[in-house]
């Protein structure tokens, strides 16, 4: 029995990739959770929205809080011991009725990492069900190599290049149904996607992409990481600030460097950048 996770848990998260759903806070939590950002949200528009998604934890006092969140790191140590640092997060909202989707990909292809084993939880603050475009999973796929992806920069595709991994046999997918206040945790190489959202209502989702162990080095742009548990001396690494308040300067200018490195890795020998 781990922390927060059971022996099964951990067992279906090594077999398949994927472990959810984990119970991380009451759906009351999570609603004051996403009353809190959406507050954060419409102070500071120019902070947080589709096209300035990545590292919000930097800029909002909330998400900093629930990328520090005890039941999260917990489940993370669960998985991957008990020293790693977070490299980013991701915003995943889809508005209601729209189009976007995500499409099959391996989070590691173009992330830029010595090594792959590493862990993302991906927190629901609203409903994520088939309706409001959850996300879906191959299990065993993380198994295997990464695979060739095609950058396809399709229009309603919310990867950075609408990359599409290749090969990918759709019929065991599984859907990843959570409540607001639930996550699930996902490896590096799992396969995985996201259909739109159909429904009238928000989906958001709180990814924190990823919790790294020290021996998981950034190899292509700069290593710039924020401490979490643990030991993880990295060499030429640089310590991001955590906000002491929404929208803390100093905060800010960390998130604008790390926003710019994330931007450089991602789209490193990209044919197109996209605002993503
Ligand atoms: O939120 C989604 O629909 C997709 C998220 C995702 O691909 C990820 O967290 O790695």
């Amino acid at each position: 029995m781990g922390k927060v996770l059971s022996d099964a848990q951990i067992r279906r998260y090594r077999e398949e990739g994927f472990v959810s759903p984990v119970d991380v806070m009451s759906e009351q939590e999570a609603s004051e959770y996403l009353h809190r950002f959406e507050e954060a949200e419409r102070r500071f528009p120019a902070l947080a929205h589709a096209h300035k998604r990545n590292n919000v934890h930097l800029s909002f006092k909330c998400l900093d809080e629930l990328a520090h969140h005890r039941v999260i790191l917990d489940a993370v140590e669960d998985l991957i011991g008990a020293h790693f640092s977070l490299w980013a997060t991701v915003l995943f909202c889809k508005e209601p009725q729209s189009p976007h989707y995500v499409s099959w990909h391996q989070d590691a292809t173009y992330m830029g990492m010595s090594d792959t084993e590493f862990v993302t939880p991906w927190l629901a603050l609203t409903p994520s069900t088939p309706t409001t475009g959850c996300m879906q999973m191959i299990p065993g796929s993380h198994q295997h190599i990464i695979l060739e992806h095609e950058d396809t920069y399709a229009e309603d595709n919310i990867l950075t290049r609408g990359q599409v991994a290749k090969g990918i046999d759709e019929s065991t997918a599984v859907d990843l149904v959570l409540k607001p206040g639930q996550m699930s945790l996902h490896h590096a190489k799992v396969v995985h996607g996201s259909r739109p959202n159909t429904s009238a209502q928000r989906r958001v989702g709180f990814a924190m992409q990823s919790y790294m162990p020290p021996q998981v080095q950034q190899v292509v742009g700069n290593n710039l990481w924020l401490d979490i548990r643990g030991v993880n001396d990295r060499q030429n690494s640089r310590r991001l600030n955590r906000p002491e308040y929404d929208a803390d300067p100093i905060a800010a200018a960390d998130r604008d460097l790390a926003d710019a490195n994330l931007d450089d890795i991602l789209y490193r020998g990209a044919a197109q950048k996209r605002g993503y």
